[in-house]
C-alpha cells in the first residue's frame, strides 16, 4: 500500500480526530500542513473543489470527510480496530452526533472566546463556509447559552464513561476519536479548567487517556510532493460497486456531482464508481495529476446526476 498522507493543519479539531486515530493504530504517516482557509492551491487538484480539512490521500485515492477517512484507516492499516467488538454501528452513529450537533456547540464557544483576535479574513471565510453569522459581538452575547448546550452534551459523555475507560467500554473506538475532537477544541480554546467541563471528572481523565495515544509516527512533506505521489500512482481498482435498483437511477459510469449537505458544500464532479449505504466514490481526471478516485461517506453527502 502507498503511504498514508493526511492533509491537515495543527489547530484543526477534525484533523486531531484523525491524528489520534493514527495514534491508536500506531501508524506511520505523512503530514501536509494545509492553509486553514481558502485558497488551498495544492489541495484542489486532489479534491476537485472539496475544501474541508482534513483530507487523506493514499497514492491516487483521496478520502474526504473524517467518517470516510476513519473507515479507510480501519480497513487499510493494521493495529487495533477502530470499531472493536462489533461496535461499528454504534461507533459510527455516535460519531455522526459528535461531528454535527456536538461540534456545532463547540465552535461558537471557542470563536466567542477568541472574539476580536480572530482575523477578519478568517471570519469571512468561515461565514461563507458555514452559512452562519459569526459576528464576534453576537457570539460573545450567545456564549452563556452555548455553554449550557455544550455542558448538556458533555453530560452524555460523562455518563457513557461510567461503564468503562472509553465511551463504548474497555477499548478505544472511532466514537472516542470523534468526541475527543470537540473536547480537545474546547480545552484548547477555553482551558481544561473551564466551566465547560466543571463536574465532569471522568471526561477529564478520559481526555488525558486520549491525548496519551499520541499521533503515531509522523513525517512532514510538502503539498507539491503529495501531488507528485498522486500523479505517479494508480488508484486502487474498484468495479461494480453501485447498488442495483437505485430509485434515482444512478448507475456505474454516470456523471455525478457530490457535495456535503452541511458546511463547505462545494460540489465535486466525477464519474460514479461506488454508491452503497456506507460510501460513495467517483473517478476524476485532473490535468495536473491524472486519474483520481475520490471517496466520501454516504451520510451527509448528496449525489446527484450531473
Ligand atoms: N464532516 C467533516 C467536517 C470537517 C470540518 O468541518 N473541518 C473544518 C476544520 S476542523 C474545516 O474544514 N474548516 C474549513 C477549512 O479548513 O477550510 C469531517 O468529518 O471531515
Amino acid at each position: 500500500m502507498a503511504d498514508i498522507i493526511l492533509h491537515q493543519y495543527a489547530r484543526s479539531p477534525f484533523s486531531e480526530k484523525v491524528r489520534i486515530a493514527l495514534g491508536i493504530k500506531g501508524a506511520a504517516w505523512k503530514a501536509v500542513e494545509i492553509p486553514s482557509m481558502m485558497p488551498k492551491p495544492d489541495l484542489m487538484p486532489l479534491t476537485g473543489g472539496y475544501r474541508k480539512t482534513p483530507v487523506m490521500q493514499v497514492g491516487a485515492d483521496v478520502y474526504c470527510d473524517t467518517a470516510c477517512i476513519i473507515d479507510a484507516l480501519d480497513a487499510l492499516v493494521e493495529g487495533p480496530s477502530l470499531y472493536p467488538h462489533g461496535s461499528r454501528g454504534i461507533a459510527k452513529g455516535l460519531s455522526f452526533w459528535c461531528d454535527r450537533p456536538l461540534f456545532w456547540t463547540a465552535v461558537p464557544l471557542v470563536f466567542a472566546e477568541m472574539g476580536d483576535k480572530l482575523p477578519a479574513a478568517f471570519v469571512e471565510d468561515r461565514k461563507k463556509f458555514s452559512g452562519r453569522d459569526l459576528d464576534p459581538a453576537k457570539l460573545k452575547a450567545a456564549q452563556p447559552v452555548m455553554l449550557d448546550q455544550f455542558r448538556g452534551h458533555m453530560a452524555f459523555l460523562e455518563s457513557m464513561l461510567e461503564a468503562g475507560p472509553y465511551l463504548l467500554g474497555a477499548a478505544p473506538s472511532a466514537a472516542d476519536c470523534a468526541a475527543y475532537n470537540s473536547v480537545w477544541f474546547v480545552r484548547n480554546g477555553l482551558g481544561a479548567d473551564s466551566h465547560a467541563f466543571a463536574g465532569f471528572p471522568k471526561i477529564a481523565a478520559w481526555a488525558e487517556r486520549m491525548a496519551a495515544f499520541g499521533h503515531g509516527s509522523r513525517t512532514d512533506i510538502e503539498g507539491k510532493d503529495a501531488l507528485a505521489i498522486a500523479r505517479d500512482a494508480q488508484p486502487a481498482p474498484m468495479n461494480g460497486l453501485v447498488e442495483a435498483g437505485d430509485p434515482q437511477g444512478r448507475t456505474t459510469g454516470m456523471a455525478v456531482v457530490v457535495a456535503a449537505d452541511d458546511s463547505g458544500r462545494d460540489p465535486v464532479s466525477g464519474t460514479l464508481l461506488r454508491l452503497d449505504a456506507e460510501g460513495v466514490a467517483i473517478r476524476r481526471e485532473d490535468p495536473q495529476i491524472g486519474t483520481i478516485h475520490q471517496h466520501f461517506p454516504r451520510t451527509g453527502f448528496t449525489v446527484t446526476a450531473a
